[in-house]
């Protein structure tokens, strides 16, 4: 097969398999990327996600990452829904929580192309990655043409909008690397900066994790900072605020997994049952679900602080 021809089949097997796009990049260093990465820990952004300061090197460069490795493939999968939680006044949590851990479902689908990949071409060697190594999702996304970086520092995909999760195979074989980055379709549009609650969107498209909800409610394993006192706007894990309020999210499709699919009892729990969830209860509603990743304590964390800013 071609290299062209082996792209192809790539890329129908991954929409086949429900990702919602793909492409492809050359894999080698990223030293615009890692500028700007690291203008992003110098200015302290990653608060104490210390692990982001780890293998500079490699995050920056995939060769160093993976043996042998000449492209990466990046891989967009929907997760956008319009079911929302019943009561106005239960803790908010974030689409992306809402089913299964993406994580574990991205990784199967991946495996899945990734066997697809050596049924075609038995020499090919790579590993698939999901969050779940030092990559730079986003920049290669970017790079392999799926979409753009917007103000709220999210890749937005003009097909998908933003709610898409970005996993990657990098592997040992040439691909066709046709795709070239997405302009800018944020234009003057402020919208995602002007609705953060806490200001943590700054002007050059990064943010500051220290003032970020997502990052307090999910990442902050200490206490959270009482700088943000009355402004978490009821969120308990995660935030999608900066991506509600985007224009391209409006046309977002919704998605078609079954895994993410939230179960009722969780859009229907009230306020008054979150008051009053015990850890029995959270692993019957969060089993394998990234609210469970973070832990029954991380949460009842958030829930008290909620509770005392109300
Ligand atoms: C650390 C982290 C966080 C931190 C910090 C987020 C941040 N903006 O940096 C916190 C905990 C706050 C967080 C929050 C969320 N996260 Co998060 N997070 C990550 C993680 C693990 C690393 C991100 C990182 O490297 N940050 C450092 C900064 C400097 O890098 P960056 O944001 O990737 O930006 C790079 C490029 O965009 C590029 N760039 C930016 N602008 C431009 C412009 C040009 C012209 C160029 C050339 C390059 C460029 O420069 C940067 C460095 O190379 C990634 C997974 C991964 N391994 O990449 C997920 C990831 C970014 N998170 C994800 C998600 C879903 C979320 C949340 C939506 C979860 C939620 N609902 O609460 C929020 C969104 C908050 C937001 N507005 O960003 C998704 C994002 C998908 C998408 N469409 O963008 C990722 C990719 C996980 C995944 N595999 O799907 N997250
Ligand atoms: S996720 Fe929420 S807190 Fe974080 S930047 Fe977006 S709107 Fe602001
Ligand atoms: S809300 Fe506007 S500025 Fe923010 S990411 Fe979306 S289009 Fe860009």
């Amino acid at each position: 097969m071609s290299i062209t021809e082996i792209s192809t089949a790539i890329k129908e097997k991954a929409l086949e398999l429900g990702f919602a796009d793909c492409g492809f990049s050359k894999a080698e260093s990223l030293p615009e990327e890692a500028a700007r990465l690291q203008e992003w820990l110098d200015g302290g952004y990653h608060a104490r996600m210390g692990y982001m300061a780890n293998h500079f090197e490699k995050r920056t460069d995939p060769t160093l990452l993976v043996e042998g490795a000449r492209s990466v493939i990046s891989l967009l999968y929907n997760y956008y829904t319009d079911k929302k939680q019943t009561d106005p006044e239960a803790p908010v949590i974030s689409k992306y929580a809402y089913g299964r851990d993406y994580h574990l479902v991205l990784k199967e689908k991946m495996n899945r192309l990734f066997y697809f990949i050596r049924s075609l071409h038995p020499e090919a060697e790579g590993r698939v990655f999901v969050d779940s190594a030092p990559v730079l999702d986003r920049s290669w996304a970017r790079k392999a043409g799926l979409g753009w970086i917007g103000k709220n520092s999210c890749l937005i995909s003009r097909k998908a909008g933003s709610f898409v999760f970005i996993g990657e195979i990098i592997l040992n074989l040439e691909l066709d690397y046709n795709q070239v980055p997405e302009g800018d379709f944020c234009g003057s549009c402020r919208r995602c900066v002007e609705a953060c609650p806490t200001g943590a969107i700054l002007e050059n498209r990064t943010l500051d994790s220290e003032r970020c909800i997502s990052y307090q409610t999910i990442e902050n394993k200490g206490e959270i900072s009482p700088e943000l006192e009355s402004l978490l706007a009821g969120r308990v894990f995660g935030c999608d605020i900066c991506q509600d309020v985007c224009p391209w999210n409006r046309k977002a499709i919704l998605h078609a997994e079954p895994e993410f699919e939230p179960s009722s009892d969780v859009l229907n729990m009230t306020a008054d049952q979150w008051s009053h969830l015990d850890q029995e209860r959270y692993k019957e509603l969060f089993i394998d679900s990234p609210v469970e990743r973070a832990g029954f304590s991380k949460l009842l964390n958030n829930l008290a602080f909620l509770q005392k800013k109300a």
